[in-house]
């Protein structure tokens, strides 16, 4: 059980906006909550009372942040299982890049990248959000055990996701994306970004809620680098409040930011030569980033290092409070 005393069985789980699945009038209710005082999150067990950590299991051989590393089944598996053991409250199984110029992976190898992963993960009770713009590897992998969907296109890579989600009831992560990976750069044309993204992301939400996906099982994403230069990146970040409330919807969508090791983070940092951070290099940013995201009331951030965000969501919730409490 979480420190909320959540309903904890796969599939039984409630959603960001934490209502039951049949439940399509609701809106969610994602604000962190600052009067409650944040527990320590049990592996694989969403934990409402703070900014929830999504740990990366990325099983590519080419992601920019960690290509490579989790290449083969038995080691994703591994790195999986840690990072739940460090206390993320879902890992994110990933099995195609989506570093700027990434070639799109055949279907086939994606499944054989991720399913491996999933299924055990998922059998050994971890909460797993499946990273995959295909809707046919949404459904394998939610047959495998998958909780969640993460869906870096936003449904507009595969017009078939959305009812694969719907029929699912589970939770959908809504990422702000212009086009594919070989072309984005190209795509990064913006007059007003922030008005932009929410614009984009508020047709999107659209289109799923009119496929049958819950509204209270929406989450949203900013995108960054999706589509994205270093200056829409940080005006995004600089207005996390505005994110959730998209044109045409009363009620505010939960947000979900992934900042970890992002390449406009290693150019802030970059030395005196003009050399950029490592991605490595930029973790401890990361948690900074996660410390004022989660300040701002995001509902969940995506990272490849948990411990030290772990910490950061933990005091950023207790300074929720703090504030809340008006200095009393
Ligand atoms: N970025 C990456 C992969 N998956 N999912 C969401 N929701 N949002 C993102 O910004 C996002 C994502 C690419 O980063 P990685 O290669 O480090 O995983």
């Amino acid at each position: 059980m979480t420190g909320d005393g959540e309903a904890a069985s796969r599939g039984s789980r409630p959603g960001p906006g934490q209502r039951g699945r049949s439940d399509r009038q609701a809106q969610p209710s994602h604000r962190a909550q600052p009067s409650r005082q944040a527990e320590p999150s049990q592996p694989g067990q969403p934990n409402q009372s703070r900014c929830l950590v999504m740990g990366v299991v990325n099983v590519t051989p080419d992601s920019f942040s960690d290509g490579g590393a989790w290449l083969q089944p038995a080691a994703a598996i591994a790195h999986g299982l840690e990072l739940a053991r460090q206390g993320a409250d879902i890992i994110d199984v990933g099995g195609e890049s989506t570093r700027p110029g990434a070639q799109r992976v055949p279907i086939a190898e994606e499944l054989d990248r991720v399913m491996p992963v999933i299924t055990a993960l998922a059998a050994a009770g971890g909460y797993v959000s499946v990273d995959t713009m295909r809707a046919e590897v949404a459904s394998q992998a939610l047959r495998a055990g998958a909780s969640m969907v993460n869906d870096v296109s936003g449904g507009l890579a595969d017009p078939d996701m959305a009812g694969v989600v719907a029929a699912a009831g589970v939770p959908y992560i809504m990422n702000h994306w212009r086009g594919h990976s070989s072309d984005m750069y190209g795509l990064a044309t913006y007059t007003d970004v922030v008005s932009e993204v929410r614009d984009e992301l508020g047709l999107r939400a659209k289109a799923a809620i009119a496929a049958g996906v819950n509204p209270a099982q929406i989450v949203v994403d900013p995108g960054l680098g999706f589509a994205k230069r270093a200056e829409h990146n940080w005006a995004l970040l600089g207005s996390l409040d505005r994110i959730g409330s998209l044109p045409g919807f009363e009620d505010r969508f939960p947000v979900l930011v992934a900042a970890s090791r992002k390449r406009f983070i290693g150019r802030l940092l970059a030395g005196p030569d003009g050399e950029p951070r490592s991605f490595v290099g930029s973790d401890d940013a990361t948690i900074a980033i996660t410390a004022l995201a989660a300040a701002a009331g995001v509902w969940c951030v995506r990272v490849h290092v948990v411990p030290g965000n772990m910490d950061a969501v933990r005091v950023a919730a207790r300074w929720r409070q703090a504030v809340a409490a008006g200095g009393r």
